[in-house]
């Protein structure tokens, strides 16, 4: 089963995405999802430049020997953007791995471990009432667990609010510098406690409730976050700080029971072996896409799973829904899954390229059984929708310092 040719495609469906297409010489294929949000030709050029003309000829089944060439075999191993390039064809290779055995991914995994997908959807807004509001409909719509996020009082831009536009991809996909926000950690500690009280005061405790600092705390600025939560029983904080030093962690598990979420960038099971093995956090966030394939997200599951840490992968509007298919496969398989990311379905044009068929049911998301990934990506309608350059923003503090965003 040799590989005959690889195609990568960027297209720009409201946000900008790169899709790799495996081609086989008896002419299955599969599809691979290497979005690195506002790095996107950067991925693409590894993957024209130095990874399609290693593997033609190749044979398409060898997924574990194919990952190990890519990766160790490429001498510089890890990086954001190799590993996005690698994931794509590795998720690909499972793809075609899945149409010739005539099964969906997950049963070439070991099986399914659950009947449906738990996921978190997102309740943002500019003021608490709008936040809460927002939450009330995705009550109703059925969600067990929902993320909250609100725009800070008197600073310039807040991580996770769509600042007016209508949804992610309108955000998302249309900045041509990186925009500038601004934060004080002052302004966000003495707020966002209020937002979790009100929230519990208005619907009690049977809706689960995460939040995502993205990044901006010191680790004893995160204790201290996780103590005052504490009261509102959060399902998990997520990236209360950066994690180049894995034992911050340490320090915020030493001080509060507020669970921890963290490794949405972890591109490498290594990344995150410390605060596993340590057990200084309860939820591993990496994506397939990020995280290298679903060859080392395996790895890392089960690694994961000896230490009680659960799968909570990523699942922004910058994964395409290659990635959010691959974690279906995923997720039904992982023993020790906990929640998948979901912003939901997507907009017209991005459904008009990619092909894909979910459902959310009493906050559960299913898909039909297709052999594969169980889902297409249309090339003549990705021609509709070129690439447009397009940043993630930059955060700097009240007084000009460059900050983490
Ligand atoms: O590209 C960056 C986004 O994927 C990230 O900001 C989203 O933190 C994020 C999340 O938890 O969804
Ligand atoms: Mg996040």
């Amino acid at each position: 089963m040799k590989i005959k040719n690889i195609k990568v495609f960027v297209c720009c469906p409201g946000r900008n995405f790169v899709t790799v297409k495996v081609i086989t010489e008896e002419g299955t294929y599969g599809v691979g999802d290497a979005t690195l949000n506002g790095r996107e030709l950067a991925v693409a050029a590894y993957l024209e430049e130095h990874i399609v003309p290693c593997l033609i000829g190749k044979d398409a089944h060898q997924i574990e020997d194919i990952w190990q060439y890519l990766f160790k075999g490429a001498y510089w191993q890890n990086g954001a953007v190799s590993v996005a390039a690698i994931a794509a064809i590795d998720m690909a290779l499972w793809d075609i791995k899945g149409k010739l055995a005539n099964m969906p991914v997950y049963q070439l995994l070991g099986g399914k471990s659950r009947k449906g997908i738990t996921v978190y959807g997102h309740a943002n807004g500019e003021t608490i009432e709008e936040v809460l509001n927002n939450l009330e409909i995705m009550i109703d719509e059925g969600y067990k667990v929902v993320r909250l996020q609100c725009t800070i009082p008197n600073i310039k831009g807040t991580y996770g609010t769509l600042e007016g536009k209508k949804n992610y991809y309108e955000l998302q996909g249309n900045r041509p510098l990186p925009p500038e926000q601004e934060w004080s950690t002052a302004k966000y500690m003495n707020f966002i406690p209020e937002l979790f009280k009100q929230a519990r005061a208005k619907f009690g405790y049977d809706i689960e409730l995460c939040h995502d600092v993205h990044s901006r705390l010191s680790p004893i600025e995160a204790s201290r976050l996780g103590k005052l939560l504490e009261p509102y029983k959060l399902y998990f904080l997520e990236d209360p700080i950066t994690t180049e030093n894995q034992e911050g962690y340490k320090v915020i598990r030493e001080h509060t029971n507020t669970p921890l979420a963290t490794g949405e960038k972890f591109n490498t099971l290594w990344d995150a072996k410390e605060m596993i093995q340590n057990q200084w956090i309860d939820y591993v966030r990496t994506a397939i896409t990020h995280g290298g394939g679903i060859t080392p997200l395996k790895k890392l599951a089960d690694f994961a799973s000896l230490h009680h840490v659960r799968m909570a992968p990523h699942g922004a509007p910058d994964l395409s829904p290659i990635c959010l298919m691959a974690h279906m496969h995923f997720n039904l398989w992982a023993p020790n899954f906990g929640i998948q990311e979901f912003v939901g379905f997507g907009t017209p044009e991005l459904n008009k390229v990619f092909n894909y068929e979910i459902e959310l049911i009493d906050g559960l998301l299913y898909m039909k059984d297709k052999p594969g990934l169980g889902v297409d990506f249309n090339e003549e309608e990705a021609k509709n929708f070129p690439y447009k350059r397009s940043y993630l923003p930059v955060s700097r503090l009240e007084d000009g310092t460059l900050w983490n965003w």
